[in-house]
C-alpha cells in the first residue's frame, strides 16, 4: 500500500535516502536496500574526484546539522563502478546525483550514470558550499537540464535551494527545460561561531543547515511546487525525523520523502517511518493518493 510512482520509476515505499548521506558505495547501497528504503540517492558527484573543504566540516546543533563538506566525492567514474556492481543485486532504484560545472559535464555524467544502471538523475545546482558549482541562478540550471534532457531518457530531478524567492516561476522554467521533478529542498546557508575561540566553527566558514529547523521551509516549498505543477514528481526533503513529518510532506504534495539528517540516529529510522505511515493509513482507511497534496 506504500508503492509510489516517481515520474515513472516505481518505488516500494516513498522513503528515499537523500543525497550526501551514505549513498557512496556498493556495500551501502545494498545495506540501505535491506534496511527498507524505497530508493537510494548517491552522494553528488563531480567529473573528477574532490577532497572537499577543511575540517571540521560538520557541527551538530540541537535542531539540526550544519555541514560545509564541499562535495567530497570519488568522481563520476568510481561512483559508476559502485552503481554498476550494486544494481544487479538491488530491489530498489538508485538515483544518481550530479553536481556539474557546465552543460558538457552534465551530459557526460548523466549518460555515464544511466549506463551504469541509475534509474533517475538528480541535478544538484544548490550546494551551499562550493562557489563554482553551488547555489545557481535559473539560467545555469536551465542550461544543465536541457543538455541532460537531450542525452538520457530517465527522469531528471532538480535539487533546489530553499533560497529561491519566486518558486512558481523557477520551477515552471525548469519544467519547460525538461525537468521531470524536484528534490525540495537542499540545505539553508548558515554559519556557526565558536564564541570561546572567537572564530567560525566550520573549516569552510559557512555551511548548509539541515534537520528539523528546515522542515517548515521544505513543506512550504513543496506546497508551492505542487500548486504550480500538479504533474511534477516531488521528493520532499528537509528535516524528516518520523512518520508524521513524512506524512506532512506528502500532504503538502510530495510523492516521496527524503531522509538524510535523521539517519544519524541509525538506519532503523527507515522502517520506523514506513511502519508509522502504513499504520496511519490503515487506521484512517486512507491511501497515499488520498493524502497527497490534500492541503487546499
Ligand atoms: O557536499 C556538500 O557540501 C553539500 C552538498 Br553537495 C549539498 O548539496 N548540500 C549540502 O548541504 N552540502
Amino acid at each position: 500500500m506504500l508503492e509510489v510512482d516517481l515520474a515513472g520509476v516505481k518505488l516500494r515505499n516513498p522513503i528515499v535516502i537523500a543525497s550526501g548521506i551514505l549513498g557512496i558505495s556498493r556495500g551501502l547501497f545494498l545495506r540501505l536496500d535491506r534496511e527498507g528504503a524505497g530508493a537510494v540517492t548517491t552522494k553528488s558527484v563531480t567529473l573528477r574526484p574532490r577532497s572537499g573543504n577543511p575540517l571540521p566540516n560538520i557541527v551538530e546543533l540541537e535542531f539540526g546539522l550544519v555541514n560545509s563538506m564541499g562535495i567530497p566525492n570519488p568522481g563520476i567514474e568510481l561512483m559508476c563502478e559502485e552503481i554498476r556492481s550494486a544494481v544487479p543485486h538491488m530491489s530498489v532504484p538508485i538515483i544518481g546525483s550530479i553536481a556539474p560545472t557546465s552543460a558538457e559535464e552534465a551530459k557526460t555524467m548523466a549518460s555515464l550514470l544511466v549506463e551504469s544502471g541509475a534509474s533517475a538523475v538528480e541535478v544538484n545546482t544548490s550546494c551551499p558550499n562550493v562557489q563554482d558549482i553551488g547555489i545557481n541562478l535559473i539560467n545555469k540550471s536551465v542550461e544543465l537540464v536541457r543538455s541532460i534532457d537531450r542525452e538520457v531518457d530517465v527522469p531528471i530531478l532538480v535539487k533546489v535551494t530553499p533560497h529561491v524567492q519566486d518558486v512558481p516561476s523557477f520551477v515552471r522554467t525548469l519544467s519547460e527545460a525538461g525537468a521531470d521533478g524536484f528534490t525540495a529542498v537542499n540545505t539553508l546557508k548558515a554559519m556557526v561561531i565558536d564564541v570561546d575561540l572567537l572564530r567560525p566553527v566550520l573549516g569552510g566558514v559557512v555551511g548548509g543547515l539541515s534537520g528539523p529547523a528546515v522542515r517548515p521551509v521544505a513543506v512550504r516549498f513543496i506546497y508551492e511546487i505542487r500548486k504550480t505543477l500538479p504533474g511534477a514528481a516531488i521528493i520532499g526533503t528537509g528535516g524528516v525525523e518520523n512518520w508524521r513529518d513524512a506524512a506532512e510532506m506528502i500532504m503538502a504534495g510530495a510523492d516521496a520523502v527524503g531522509i538524510g539528517t535523521a539517519l544519524r540516529r541509525g538506519l532503523k529510522v527507515i522502517n520506523e517511518v514506513t511502519d508509522g505511515l502504513r499504520s496511519f493509513l490503515i487506521e484512517r482507511g486512507l491511501t497515499l493518493d488520498d493524502i497527497r497534496g490534500v492541503v487546499p
